[in-house]
């Protein structure tokens, strides 16, 4: 693979503009102490714009705030951490009763309902089911025939028939329940949800970003066939389906086949000095690589020991790290996709001291970046030594997609002074890790994966995000993801289509 052949992506940083917060981080995560089942808070934590109109001018709940803090004349600015949060948490209570925004809820309620105490437009809408009568269904309440034929919508693509609707709506209400488990169950194995191209692998686009025309293996692109995503959306697909554990989808240092239909996933030996192609798989061959040993999925070069799942795919280094030295691509994308946390719009920061320390000579020390990179450059670091499509001039062709000890020494000295100087350890959501297995492990075990993991979900079968009449459900939903079903997604659909949201014309 010619690392020169292939036009170079422009670094995007992060420039969060306007930004002008004295304490982001830290205001964030206090909030989120005092409420820490609000919609705003499950799974990650409020972006500017909970207080803010364009930073630094707050808006009506922020400026609330503002007011119950005390003066600069007797608390002399900036405030010490320590006495910030002190503060913050005096002023949070001493406005809930309030109604900042006038739009007839109080602070604490919107807070509580997952709409914005800063603005009018934002309020609960939860009047229970006030008149409105649909002759076909019982509105406002769980209703098993509007259930039945949307399940067999959604995870089926089918209509049940005239008669098999009649069959259903004349059995008991407890052979409803048990149609409905078995009913779902059927419809988890069909092509239509769990095929190629199917239901489950729409989920995974916005995490995989599939570009057809850079596609090795199965499909391939005629003109620049990079890597085989594939494997990205058989590994998603896999932890999505069965009985089998979500995580894995970040976690894992195995790889995953496809059958042909009836699609089922296979977890697909390590090595495979033996097998032969058919073995390894359909659309999967058997390879061998440089000096590792035989892989059975195509184009992952990266030694098992320093795999984690989606995070260190052949597709992710050649999309998303490709040329760069310091992959923040690579760890925002992953943040981004599988714990919902867009790094650009704010969301997620968990600042780290003293950072971001500017080792690739970018500018990101720039009052303008430095708040957005304090948490993205330490969440980058572990992927130091994960080559993305750049040669070592000493083993040309030899490094692509692949952990690569001294990296950054070996191919990138060149580019900044302190660039070698860049850490494998770093920071995710203000935990340390040393390395992006153990990255993936945090992340995995975050409540922002169950959170990002039932949304899409949510999102899928709802047709838009959790109102806020629907976020006590929602909630439960994801926490029991964890506490009951252990990660196990088909149970946690299970549960979801019991939901009055799911279930309430
Ligand atoms: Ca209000
Ligand atoms: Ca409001």
């Amino acid at each position: 693979m010619k690392g020169e052949s292939w036009p170079r992506l422009a670094v995007t940083l992060f420039l969060c503009a306007g930004t002008a917060l004295a304490k982001p981080g830290v205001g964030a995560s206090t909030f989120c102490t005092r409420y820490p089942t609000a919609a705003a808070c499950v799974g990650g934590q409020p972006a500017c714009t909970y207080c803010h109109t364009s930073a630094p001018e707050k808006n009506a709940y922020g400026a609330a705030l503002e007011a119950k803090m005390p003066p600069a004349t007797t608390a002399p600015r900036p405030l010490s951490d320590g006495d910030f949060v002190t503060a913050l948490a005096i002023a949070l209570g001493g406005v809930e009763a309030a109604d900042s925004d006038a739009d007839g809820v109080g602070n604490l309620v919107e807070i509580q309902k997952g709409t914005f105490p800063g603005d009018k437009k934002s309020f609960p809408n939860d009047i229970p089911c006030a008149g409105g009568t649909n002759p076909a269904y019982t509105v406002c309440k769980y209703d098993y025939k509007y259930v039945y034929r949307k399940l067999l919508l959604d995870f089926c693509g089918t209509s049940p028939s005239y008669d098999v609707l009649d069959a259903f709506v004349k059995s008991t209400q407890a052979q409803q329940v048990a149609t409905l488990d078995t009913t779902l169950d059927g419809c988890l194995a069909t092509e239509f949800w769990r095929g190629k191209n199917g239901q489950l692998w729409q989920l995974a686009h916005k995490k995989i970003r599939p570009v057809g025309t850079l596609k090795a293996g199965e499909d391939a692109a005629a003109f620049a066939p990079l890597a085989d995503y594939y494997a990205d959306y058989h590994l998603f697909a896999w932890a999505n389906t069965d009985d089998r554990d979500a995580r894995d989808v970040l976690t894992a240092d195995f790889t995953v086949a496809r059958t042909p239909p009836p699609t089922t996933y296979l977890r697909a030996p390590v090595s495979c000095p033996n097998l032969t192609d058919v073995e390894c798989g359909v659309g999967h061959t058997c390879i061998k690589t440089g000096t590792f040993a035989k892989f059975c999925q195509p184009s992952q070069f990266v030694a098992a020991a320093f795999r984690s799942g989606n995070l260190t795919s052949s597709w992710t280094l050649a999309y998303n790290v490709m040329f760069t030295a310091l992959p923040r691509n690579a760890a925002a994308q992953a943040y981004r996709g599988y714990l919902g946390l867009d790094i650009a719009k704010q969301e997620g920061l968990y600042p780290i001291a003293n950072e971001p320390k500017d080792y690739d000579g970018k500018g990101v020390t720039k009052p303008l970046c430095q708040q957005c990179h304090a948490t993205l450059d330490p969440l980058s670091y572990p992927f130091r030594n994960y080559n993305g499509l750049t040669d070592d001039p000493a083993t040309p062709g030899q490094q692509a997609l692949q952990y690569y000890p001294q990296r950054i020494e070996k191919i990138f000295s060149a580019e900044a002074p302190n660039i070698t100087q860049i850490p494998e350890a770093g920071f995710i959501m203000g935990k340390p890790v040393a390395t992006v297995k153990e990255w993936g492990t945090v992340a995995a075990n975050s409540d922002a994966f169950l959170v990002a993991t039932v949304n899409d979900y949510w999102k899928l079968l709802m047709g838009q995000p959790p109102l806020p009449e629907q976020n006590a459900e929602f909630v439960n939903l994801w926490q029991r993801l964890k506490t009951a079903h252990n990660y196990r997604v088909t149970k946690m659909l299970h549960e979801l289509i019991r939901t009055e949201a799911y279930g309430a014309p």
